[in-house]
C-alpha cells in the first residue's frame, strides 16, 4: 500500500482525525492492533463458501479451524451450550444478519413486530424504507410518551391485536435496561418467537453489566434468536453473529448461505476470533463497567448545565439528548459539535416534531472513548465542552484544547 500514495495519504489523514477528536458516536469503538492485523492478513484471498467440514472450494482446513474456533469463542463468552445454542459468524454485518433471520423463520409477507425507527428503532427491524419492510410487514410498537421509556403493557395490546410472527427486541437508541423477561413473556402469549438485537449492548453483555438476552438468572431461556454485530461495544471488526436455539439453526445457516450471502469473509471472521477472546479476559468486564459509569456521569453532567436527557438518564453506554428546548436542532449541535472536535450523530427522539434529516436531538455514547482509558473525570471535562461548544463559544480553540488534552489517551 505504501505505492499507493493517495491512499496511504487519506488513511493517515483519517487517523489524525481519530487521534485528535472526542469519538461519541455509540456505535463505534477502536479495535486492538490483532483485530486490525487480522482484517489485513493473507486471510482475505480464501474463498470458503460453506461451513467448516463441507466447503465448495478445496484448501480450506485452516481456515475451517479459523470458523470453529470463533463459533465456539462465541458461545463460551455469552456462557452457550454447544447442545442447545448454535453461532454463526459469517454474516457481513448487521443488516444482513437480521435480514438472513428472517429469510429463515418468517413467512414471506409475515409480521415482525419491532420497535419504530424514529423512536431508536433500526432499519431492518421491518421499516417501511428496508427490504425487511418489503418482503414482510412491520407492526410496530413505540416508547411510552411521559417516561420515555418502554411501555409492555402498551407492547402486549399490540402484540395481541396483530399476532406477530416474530417480535424483535434491542435497539440503536435506547438508554435503559430492557426486560427480556417481559418480552419473551409476551412473545408466549402470543405464539410468537423472540429475537433479540443486542448489537449495542452485547460488550456489556458479555462484561456482565448488562441483562443476558438469553436466560434470565433463575436459568428462565430468554431469546429464541440474538443478532449482534461485533463492533460497537464488543470492539471487534465490523462484522455480526447470529446465535440460535439449536431448533432453528439449520434454516438460520441456509439463509446466511446460500440463502443471502456468498463466501464469508474469513479475515472479518479471524478478527471476530480475537475479539470475543479479548472479551473474556477480566480487564474486559472492567472495560464494561466503565463504559456504563462514563456514560452516566456524562449525562449527569449535561443533565446539570440544562440539556434534557431524554428518559431522564442512561442504564448503558449511550443517551440521547433534546437539543431543542436551548433553541438548536440536532444537526445544528452535531455540526457546531464537529467544527470543536467533538463527534457526535444527529437523532430522532421519541416523538420527534422534526424530520431524521434534520432532528431534535443528538446521540451521545461511551464506549469508544473508554477504550481510549477515560473515566469520570475526563467525562465531566468533556461535558463542560460539549455545553460551552453549544453555547456558542469559540470552536476552533476548543479544537486545539481537545487535541491536546487527547494525546494522553492514545489510540489502541
Ligand atoms: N448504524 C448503527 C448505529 O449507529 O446504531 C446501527 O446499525
Amino acid at each position: 500500500m505504501a505505492s499507493d500514495r493517495q491512499i496511504q495519504k487519506l488513511i493517515q489523514e483519517e487517523t489524525n482525525r481519530q487521534a485528535s477528536t472526542l469519538n461519541l458516536i455509540a456505535s463505534e469503538n477502536y479495535v486492538s492492533r490483532d483485530v486490525r492485523e487480522a482484517l489485513g492478513s493473507v486471510l482475505t484471498n480464501k474463498y470458503a463458501e460453506g461451513y467448516p467440514g463441507a466447503r465448495y472450494y478445496g484448501g480450506n482446513a485452516v481456515v475451517d479451524e479459523i470458523e470453529k474456533l470463533a463459533q465456539a469463542r462465541a458461545l463460551k463468552l455469552f456462557g452457550l451450550s454447544k447442545n442447545t445454542w448454535s453461532a454463526n459468524v459469517q454474516p457481513y454485518s448487521g443488516s444482513p444478519a437480521n435480514f438472513a433471520i428472517y429469510l429463515a423463520l418468517v413467512p414471506m409477507g409475515g409480521k415482525i413486530m419491532g420497535l419504530e425507527l424514529n423512536m431508536g428503532g433500526h432499519l431492518t427491524h421491518g421499516h417501511r424504507v428496508s427490504a425487511t419492510g418489503k418482503l414482510w410487514k412491520q407492526v410496530s410498537y413505540g416508547i411510552d410518551k411521559d417516561t420515555e421509556t418502554l411501555d409492555y403493557s402498551q407492547l402486549l395490546k399490540i402484540a395481541h391485536r396483530e399476532k406477530p410472527k416474530l417480535i424483535v427486541a434491542g435497539f440503536t437508541a435506547y438508554s435503559r435496561v430492557i426486560d427480556f423477561k417481559k418480552f419473551r413473556k409476551i412473545a408466549d402469549e402470543v405464539g410468537a418467537l423472540l429475537l433479540v438485537d443486542m448489537s449495542h449492548l452485547a460488550g456489556l453483555v458479555a462484561g456482565k453489566s448488562y441483562p443476558s438476552p438469553f436466560s434470565a438468572k433463575g436459568g428462565q431461556a430468554l431469546a429464541d434468536v440474538v443478532m449482534t454485530t461485533t463492533h460497537k461495544t464488543l470492539r471487534g471488526p465490523r462484522a455480526a453473529i447470529i446465535f440460535s436455539k439449536k431448533q432453528f439453526s439449520e434454516k438460520i445457516d441456509k439463509a446466511v448461505f446460500p440463502g443471502l450471502q456468498g463466501g464469508p469473509h474469513i479475515n472479518q471472521i479471524a478478527a471476530t476470533a480475537i475479539a470475543l477472546g479479548e472479551a473474556t479476559a477480566p480487564s474486559f468486564k472492567k472495560y464494561a463497567k466503565q463504559v456504563i459509569k462514563n456514560a452516566k456521569v456524562l449525562a449527569k453532567e449535561l443533565a446539570y448545565f440544562n440539556w434534557r436527557i431524554i428518559s431522564g438518564g442512561t442504564e448503558s453506554h449511550l443517551f440521547l439528548i433534546d437539543t431543542t428546548i436551548c433553541g438548536i436542532s440536532g444537526k445544528q449541535a452535531s455540526d457546531t459539535l464537529e467544527a470543536a472536535g467533538i463527534i457526535v450523530n444527529k437523532n430522532t427522539i421519541p416523538y420527534d416534531a422534526r424530520s431524521p434529516k434534520d432532528p431534535s436531538g443528538i446521540r451521545i455514547g461511551a464506549a469508544a472513548l473508554t477504550t481510549r482509558g477515560m473515566r469520570e473525570p475526563e467525562m465531566k471535562r468533556i461535558a463542560g465542552w460539549i455545553d460551552t461548544t453549544l453555547r456558542g463559544q469559540n470552536s476552533k480553540k476548543i479544537a486545539k484544547e481537545i487535541s491536546i488534552f487527547l494525546k494522553k489517551f492514545p489510540l489502541p
